[in-house]
């Protein structure tokens, strides 16, 4: 047989293919998840946004499973025939046996193809399947966990579907978290030729545990973890999680810290940590998200006209806006740390006298009954002064265009007569308020018992006019088509001038990865997998924009100083080194670049390919198991931390409302010219699209 050997020269510390004979006709790859074409999380994130390299790379022979939802398949899909023969046998056996399968191409960056199982169309098995399990792996699933039933169809559909290969091509299946991990259990219980990676994205253990506000990170080693999974109700969930790490040929992580968590919690070392990437969007205009940030800035402040309405006696120009956002889970994402934090910072800021007024919004849905009355009201009042404002300009245009016509200069105090002063005047009258501006913007259904909301009562900040802090809950995801604040959360992120996600319990965090990409500062922590990233390949991350909270070795009082720190340096920037900031934060985007990150699951995939089918491919043998990457060094002009920057940085101006146009930053022209992108250290190999049947280049 064709022996296949990864020799260890690439540059990154990853072993890699020699390109040429790779027996691609003998391979398919498969990737499993229930977030295939369904979004719930993040892991809808990395399977969508990793489509289009994972296509360059395997060109046809790459497939997506997930589970079929027929909203998702209307919206998102387009359904064909499989063209790959030995896939249409498998599809057709397994409809044939009266569960339906719809197969089709995923309408998302790099077209690939999706096969998706109807759960309900093969729940009648349910009973029987359990049994199987039971057989395979010792684990019974109450009748009453519909998630966990859910997650053992779809697997045995799996399982069912490799089934149907003969020997030939061979199969690579990834799959990811627990729910598509009784796939994994049963083909390996079933000896199928496959070679499996499992990926996990969090474990139960994990985000249980730090849920209940437990030390989780100083205690790893100390827990009965059978005993706390039980406890919980989660047991023969987390059963299914630990024998699909087991089982797999090759485990992987998102990050080192839930590598180390994982080493605990489900007793497996992770074989390769597979960090998150995004899809990199380069404008060929190097300022241009510069732009982009003006102009849904803009935006963010005419919703901000109206909410603040008949309280706007802060500057504009002088606001800055922060936010967080992601999944509702308060201490989790460190929502309980930001608020504290918020109070002091309202309380330096008031007490230094500042003239800067932040107002800080939380993105994170949870159960409402809509809109509230004062917060509509508030942009229809908006819009009224603006539809006045319009009306009284017309009427004035028009009598000092009539006075120019005739050659005179018309008298300004008789241009606008008594019906235009009412007017003006009944819109400010409207603008009285008796309310303070509302801290939420819809009506939530458990209000008296939110986390958020009790907070903000206990902490005082209730949007008063002597408060430099304003907080606004938006407890529903962004959308263009929001009659209240009509934009799509990238753009909304992009009018923002920092994100703050100081998470407790975050294994990867892609809030904090999308700033970054788009040129916008955040705050993270040294508990979350991005932070821990950052502080491995960024010699300098808070220079570059990337504030990192101390949150695993200081107290949960000293990391609220530390974040408060960093929120008031932040609010000390002139605009011009927030400009430069931004700068230094978008440079990092190339690391956070699938056709960078990529590579470590070619690696996962190869390592599983050599353990599975070691006759035919064979892993150098001191291929280093580790995976080492790229570091960025210190800006090459600037101290460290803008916040100590600020008074050293070239031409400072303390003029906010200056529109100060910025000459190409010096110091990004050398830093470009010093700093290699990861990405020169090789773009992914990619393949041309092959026709149906044809699997070589
Ligand atoms: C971008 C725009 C500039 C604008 C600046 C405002 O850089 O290109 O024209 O002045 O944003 O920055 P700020 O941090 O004050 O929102
Ligand atoms: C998980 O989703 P979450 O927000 O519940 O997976 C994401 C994708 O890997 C990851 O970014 C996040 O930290 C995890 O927590």
């Amino acid at each position: 047989p064709l022996v296949r050997s990864l020799s260890v020269t690439s540059l990154n510390g990853l072993p890699q293919w020699e390109d040429e004979d790779l027996p691609v006709e003998d391979l398919l790859l498969f990737e499993v998840a229930w977030e295939v074409t369904n979004k719930v999380g993040g892991i809808y994130t990395v399977i969508q946004t990793k489509a289009k390299i994972t296509i360059d790379e395997w060109g046809e022979n790459y497939f997506l499973i997930g589970p079929y939802f027929e909203h998702n398949v209307k919206t998102q899909v387009e359904v064909c025939e499989p063209p790959n023969p030995a896939i249409k046998k498998a599809v057709d056996t397994l409809k044939g046996q009266g569960c339906q399968v719809f197969f089709g191409r995923w309408l998302i960056e790099g077209n690939p193809y999706v096969m998706l199982f109807d759960i309900g169309s093969a729940a009648w098995n349910l009973d029987r399947w359990k049994g199987e399990f039971w057989d395979a792996c010792n684990i019974g699933i109450p009748f009453n966990d519909r998630e966990a039933n859910d997650a053992l169809i779809f697997g045995s559909l799996t399982a069912w579907f490799f089934k149907e290969f003969d020997d030939k091509p061979n199969l690579i299946a990834h799959f990811h978290e627990w729910q598509a991990g009784a796939g994994l259990i049963l083909s390996r219980f079933r000896k199928l030729p496959v070679a499996t990676v499992f990926t996990t994205h969090a474990t139960l253990l994990g985000r249980y545990l730090c849920a209940a506000s437990i030390d989780f990170y100083n205690k790893l080693d100390q827990f009965d973890i059978d005993k706390e999974a039980g406890e919980r109700q989660i047991y023969h969930r987390y059963c299914m999680e630990r024998a699909s790490v087991h089982c797999a040929h090759v485990f992987t992580t998102v990050s080192q810290i839930t590598a180390i968590e994982a080493e605990h919690m489900l007793k497996r070392k992770a074989d390769v940590v597979t960090p998150n990437g995004l899809n990199i969007k380069k404008f060929s205009a190097m300022h241009e998200f510069q732009n982009l940030h003006a102009m849904y800035k803009a935006r963010i402040q005419e919703f901000v006209r109206g909410h603040f309405y008949g309280h706007l006696d802060f500057s504009l120009a002088r606001t800055l806006f922060f936010f967080i956002a992601g999944r509702y889970e308060y201490s989790n994402k460190g929502a309980d740390l930001f608020l504290e934090a918020l109070s002091r910072l309202n309380f330096l800021l008031r007490v230094h006298r500042s003239d800067v007024t932040v107002i800080v919004f939380f993105i994170m849905p949870t159960k409402t009954n809509n809109f509230n009355v004062e917060t509509l009201k508030g942009q229809a009042v908006r819009k009224q002064l603006w539809d006045t404002a319009q009306c009284v300009k017309e009427k004035f245009g028009k009598k000092l265009y009539d006075a120019l016509l005739k050659g005179e200069i018309p008298d300004l105090n008789k241009i606008l007569d008594r019906d235009d002063v009412t007017i003006m005047k009944r819109a400010i009258f409207s603008t009285q308020r008796q309310s303070l501006p509302p801290v939420t913007t819809h009506n939530m259904i458990d209000d008296s018992n939110d986390p958020i909301l009790n907070t903000i009562r206990r902490i005082g900040l209730f949007n008063n006019r002597t408060d430099r802090v304003k907080v606004i809950l938006h407890p529903e995801f962004l959308s263009s088509t929001s009659p209240l604040l009509p934009m799509d959360y990238e753009d909304f992120v992009r009018g923002c001038h920092l994100g703050v996600f100081p998470s407790y319990y975050e294994p990867w965090g892609y809030t904090p990865a999308e700033c970054t990409v788009m040129g916008i500062p955040s705050v993270t922590t040294n508990l979350s997998g991005f932070g821990c990233f950052l502080q491995e390949h960024v010699a300098d991350p808070a220079a570059y924009g990337i504030y990192i909270v101390d949150r695993r070795y200081r107290s949960p009082d000293e990391s609220c100083n530390q974040l408060t720190q960093f929120l008031y340096g932040f609010c000390q920037q002139s605009r011009r080194q927030r400009i430069i900031q931004r700068n230094r934060t978008e440079r990092l985007s190339d690391l956070l670049d699938w056709r960078y990150l990529g590579r470590y699951y070619m690696h996962a995939r190869h390592l599983a390919l050599s353990r599975t089918f070691p006759d035919k491919f064979e892993m150098e043998p001191n291929a280093p198991p580790k995976t080492e990457g790229f570091r960025y060094p210190r800006p090459s002009s600037v101290p460290p931390s803008p916040s100590v920057s600020q008074h050293s940085s070239p031409h400072h101006s303390e003029d906010e409302d200056e529109d100060e146009r910025y000459d190409e930053d010096e110091e990004a022209e050398r830093d470009r010219k010093n700093i290699k992108s990861p990405l020169s250290l090789g773009a992914l190999p990619q393949r041309k699209k092959k026709q149906h049947g044809e699997y070589r280049n």
